[in-house]
C-alpha cells in the first residue's frame, strides 16, 4: 500500500515535469504494403476512409436501434457504427442499475400486466419526438410488440422515464409513430383480441369478438410524460394491423395502418385446417386503413367514446357514422406504408407483390368527398377503390418491406426482402434507378432522419434479418448485420458491415449529433426517473442512518473516493433502505453501489440519489463496495454490512490500529507540499494561457478546485493530532489531504494535456 503511493507520486511528479518518453524507432510501412498484406483494395479503402471516425472526433448522425427481444434500445454512430450505449427500457440492465435499484424499479413495475412482473420486451420501432414534423431531439419512444406497451426516454440523459401499458391490446406492432408536433404517439394492435380483458371467447366467434385497433397516446410535452387519461383507442376490425404512418403537411391529422390477414382466417394445423400462412394470404388485397386522428379526439373529447377497460375507445359504429375511418384495398400482404416527405403520398410496399403502390392522399380526400366508395366491409366501413387512391405502382422486385427518403426530391429507397436488395427508385416518375446488394434479407432500411418532412441524405443503413457468411463464426445464433450504405451519389456503394450482439434489431432511426444536448450532471439531488428531487438525497456532513422498528434507512453520500458512512449495522430481518446520492459535480464521476449477496445495484452518475432496499434476512458480514474505476483509490471505497444475530452484545470496542510513526507523519506532510508545488506549476500554466476558450478545460478546472476545496479545515485537524502526538490519527488526515489534491492534480494534468493538444495560446498577464 505505501509502496504504491510512493509510485503513484512519482508517476504524478513525472507528468507534471514532463519527462516525455522517446518513441521507439520502427521501420513505418506504406499504405501500400498495408494493402497488400491484408488484401485491400481501392474500394475497400475509401470505404474505410468515408467511415473511419479519428480517436476524438465524433459521428455526424446518432442512431436509436430497436433492440428486438432483447427489449433494449441500441445507440451507434454513424459513419463509425461504433456501439455507443444500450438502452434500458423493458429489461433489467445493471450496469445501469435498472431493475436492481428502487428508482428505475418503479419504472419496469409501471409495465406490469394484471400485476405480473414482465422483464422482457419485443422493442420494433422507435420514433424520436418532432416538432413541426422535424426531428427536435429531445424524447425517444418504442414499443414492445409482445405485450403491448410503450415506452418514454428522455434524451436529456437517456434514460427511460415511462412505461404504459395498452389498456385494450394483447399484442401490438404499428408503433411507436408521432404525429408531427408529438402531440400524440400512436401504436396499432397486431394480432386481434377481445377488448376487454380477461373476457374468453373461442375462436369460432373471431368475426364477433376479436377485434383490431389504433391507440393514440397522448404526450405532455412539458411533463414529458404520456398522459393515459386523454389518450384513446379506434376500434378496428380483426385484421391484424400493422405498420402505421402519420400523415404531414397537407396529411396532417390522418394517420395510416396497413393490415394483412384481412381474410380473418383462423388456423389450426393441429386441428387438420391449413395454416395461418396459407389462409392468411388468400386473398390479392389487404385493406389499408385512414382514419381522421384529429377529428377523432375531437369525438373523444365530446363524450362519443365508450369506456373499456376505464379507457376511451372510438366504437368502429361511431367512426363509421362520423365519417372518420375508411378502407383501401392494398396488394397482398402489405408490411410497409411510408408517408413521403411532402406529405402528399403513402407508399405501401406488399411482401408477396413485386411492385410497390403509391396511393395519393389528394385522391383519397377527393373519394371520400364524393361519397365515392366501391364497397363496404363486412363491420360496415366505406371501402375506396384501390384505382380511386392510387397514384401509381412500380416493381421494384420481391419481397419489398419498407420504405425511406433521400434529401433530394423523389427519390426513395425500399427494401427488397427476398432479393436481399436495396431499390432506389423516384416515385414522381415511377422508375428504379439503382439496386444494391446486401446481406441479406434485409428488414427496415433507414435513411437519416429518412421519415421526417426533412430528410438529410448521405447515408442508409440496411437492418438485415440474416448475417450467413459475413462475421467470424460464434455458434448457430448469428450476429445481427447492420450495413452502411454511402448514397450521396447517384450509385450506392456498401461501406461497411457491423455485427450487432443484440436483437433483433427492427426499426431505427438517425438523427443528426449535434441535436442532440444530453446532460453530463444532475442538480445535487435527482431521482433521474422522476426528476424531481429525491426525498433520500443529503449534502455532505449530513449522512445519517436511523432505525424505527425493523427498518432501517440511510441517507449516505459517494465521493472519490469514499462511501458515507463506511459501517452500517443492522439487526437480522430488518428491512434495510440505502439512499445514495453522488456529490461529484466531474463529468464522468459515476460511482456504482453494491452490497455482496443482496442482488442490489445502482449505478450513481453525478448529482444522482438512488436508493436501493433490501431485507437483510441472514446474519452476516456483507462488503459493500463501488462498482465504477472511478479513481486511483476506488477499489478502497469500501464499507461493511454487519447484519448482527438477535441479542449480540459487544465483547470489544476498539477497532484494529495501524501503527503510525512521527516519521510517517513528516513523509506525509512533506508529499502534501511536493504535491501543491506540481498543482501550482499546473495551475500556473493554464492560467497562462487562453484556458477559457475551451470549456472542456474549464469544466476540468471547476472539478480541480471543487475536490482542493475540500481539504479545507484537514490541516488544523492533522496539526492538532501531532500536537498531541497522535500520530495515527495526524498522519491519516494529513494523507486525506493528498487524497484530494491527488485528484486536483489529476484533472489539472489532463486539462494542461488537452490545452497542449488543442493549440492553447498564451496570453497576455
Ligand atoms: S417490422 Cu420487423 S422487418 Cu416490426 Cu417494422 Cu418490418
Ligand atoms: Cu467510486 Cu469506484
Amino acid at each position: 500500500m505505501k509502496a504504491r503511493i510512493k509510485q503513484s507520486v512519482t508517476l504524478l511528479l513525472a507528468a507534471g515535469i514532463g519527462f516525455a518518453a522517446a518513441g521507439a524507432a520502427y521501420s513505418a510501412e506504406s499504405l501500400q504494403d498495408v494493402m497488400k498484406r491484408r488484401n485491400i483494395s481501392q474500394q475497400d479503402l475509401l470505404a474505410a476512409a468515408k467511415t473511419y471516425v479519428p480517436t476524438g472526433k465524433r459521428d455526424e448522425f446518432v442512431v436509436f436501434s430497436s433492440g428486438g427481444q432483447s427489449g433494449q434500445v441500441i445507440v451507434y454512430g454513424i459513419p463509425s457504427m461504433r456501439i455507443l450505449k444500450y438502452l434500458a427500457v423493458f429489461t433489467p440492465e445493471p450496469w445501469q442499475g435498472y431493475g436492481f435499484d428502487e428508482n428505475s424499479k418503479a419504472v419496469l413495475r409501471q409495465g406490469n400486466i394484471d400485476g405480473k412482473e414482465i422483464n422482457w420486451g419485443d422493442t420494433h420501432h422507435p420514433a424520436i419526438s418532432e416538432t413541426d414534423g422535424k426531428y427536435d431531439g429531445q424524447y425517444l419512444f418504442i414499443n414492445d410488440k409482445a405485450n403491448p406497451r410503450l415506452a418514454v426516454i428522455d434524451l436529456r440523459d437517456f434514460e427511460t422515464k415511462q412505461i404504459v401499458v395498452n389498456p385494450i391490446f394483447k399484442s401490438e406492432h404499428g408503433g411507436a409513430f408521432v404525429t408531427p408536433n408529438t402531440d400524440y404517439i400512436f401504436e396499432a394492435a397486431q394480432y386481434a383480441a377481445p377488448l376487454e380483458n380477461k373476457k374468453f371467447y373461442p375462436l369460432e366467434e373471431f368475426n364477433e369478438k376479436y377485434r383490431g385497433g389504433m391507440t393514440y397516446w397522448k404526450f405532455d410535452r412539458k411533463e414529458g410524460r404520456i398522459d393515459a387519461k386523454k389518450s384513446f383507442s379506434v376500434e378496428l376490425p380483426p385484421y391484424s394491423q400493422d405498420l402505421s404512418d402519420a400523415g404531414k403537411g397537407p396529411s396532417d391529422g390522418w394517420s395510416f395502418t396497413n393490415s394483412f390477414c384481412s381474410e380473418r382466417y383462423v388456423g389450426g394445423i393441429e386441428k387438420g385446417r391449413p395454416p395461418y400462412e396459407a389462409g392468411c394470404s388468400a386473398k390479392d388485397t389487404d385493406y389499408l386503413h385512414v382514419i381522421n386522428w384529429k377529428k377523432a379526439a375531437e369525438l373523444v373529447a365530446a363524450g362519443k367514446a365508450k369506456k373499456i377497460n376505464g379507457h376511451d375507445v372510438l366504437m368502429m359504429e361511431t367512426a363509421i357514422k362520423e365519417g372518420i375511418l375508411f378502407l383501401v384495398p392494398e396488394p397482398k400482404s402489405p408490411h410497409g406504408v411510408d408517408v413521403t416527405p411532402d406529405g402528399k403520398f403513402m407508399i405501401v410496399a406488399g411482401k408477396l407483390d413485386t411492385h410497390v403502390s403509391v396511393y395519393s392522399f389528394e385522391k383519397i380526400q377527393a373519394a371520400i368527398k364524393a361519397g365515392k366508395f366501391e364497397s363496404h366491409d363486412p363491420y360496415g366501413i366505406p371501402v375506396i377503390g384501390m384505382k380511386d387512391a392510387l397514384d401509381k405502382q412500380v416493381q421494384l422486385g420481391l419481397g419489398p418491406l419498407h420504405t425511406q427518403y433521400d434529401s433530394k426530391p423523389c427519390l426513395a429507397y425500399t427494401s427488397l426482402y427476398v432479393d436481399s436488395q436495396v431499390a432506389k427508385w423516384n416515385y414522381c416518375e415511377g422508375k428504379v434507378v439503382d439496386k444494391l446488394s446486401v446481406h441479406y434479407n434485409i428488414g427496415h432500411l433507414m435513411s437519416m432522419e429518412g421519415d421526417s418532412v426533412d430528410p438529410k441524405g448521405r447515408y442508409l443503413v440496411a437492418l438485415n434479418k440474416l448475417a450467413i457468411d459475413r462475421f467470424v463464426p460464434v455458434g448457430p445464433l448469428h450476429p445481427q448485420n447492420h450495413q452502411l450504405i454511402d448514397i450521396s451519389n447517384d450509385k450506392m456503394q456498401l461501406l461497411y458491415d457491423m455485427p450487432l450482439p443484440l436483437g433483433e434489431p427492427h426499426y431505427a432511426v438517425a438523427i443528426e449529433a449535434t441535436k442532440l444536448k444530453p446532460g453530463v450532471r444532475y442538480k445535487v439531488g435527482t431521482d433521474s426517473r422522476t426528476d424531481k428531487p429525491h426525498p433520500g438525497a443529503v449534502r455532505a456532513g449530513e449522512e445519517v442512518t436511523t432505525k424505527k422498528g425493523n427498518k432501517v434507512e440511510v441517507k449516505g453520500t459517494l465521493i472519490r473516493s469514499h462511501i458515507t458512512p463506511e459501517t452500517i449495522e443492522v439487526d437480522v430481518g430488518d428491512e434495510v433502505t440505502i439512499h445514495l446520492t453522488n456529490l461529484e459535480r466531474a463529468q464522468d464521476e459515476t460511482h456504482g453501489f453494491t452490497v455482496s449477496t443482496y442482488n442490489v445495484h445502482a449505478s450513481i452518475e453525478p448529482g444522482k440519489t438512488v436508493t436501493v432496499k433490501f431485507k437483510a434476512d441472514k446474519e452476516g458480514v456483507y462488503p459493500y463496495y463501488c462498482t465504477e474505476f472511478c479513481s486511483a483509490l476506488h477499489l478502497e471505497m469500501q464499507g461493511y454490512l454487519l447484519v448482527k444475530p438477535k441479542g449480540w452484545k459487544p465483547t470489544k470496542t476498539t477497532l484494529a490500529a495501524g501503527s503510525y510513526t512521527e516519521a510517517d507523519y513528516k513523509a506525509t506532510v512533506k508529499k502534501v507540499a511536493d504535491t501543491q508545488a506540481i498543482i501550482d506549476s499546473v495551475v500556473a500554466y493554464i492560467t497562462s494561457v487562453n484556458y477559457k476558450d475551451f470549456p472542456d478545460v474549464v469544466a476540468m478546472v471547476e472539478d480541480a478546485f471543487d475536490q482542493l476545496g475540500k481539504t479545507k479545515g484537514l490541516k488544523e485537524k492533522h496539526e492538532g493530532f501531532a500536537a498531541k502526538k497522535d500520530w495515527e490519527n495526524a498522519n491519516l488526515w494529513a494523507e486525506q489531504i493528498w487524497q484530494y489534491q491527488v485528484k486536483t492534480a489529476d484533472l489539472g494534468l489532463r486539462a494542461k494535456t488537452y490545452l497542449e493538444q488543442n493549440g492553447a495560446k498564451k496570453v497576455a498577464k
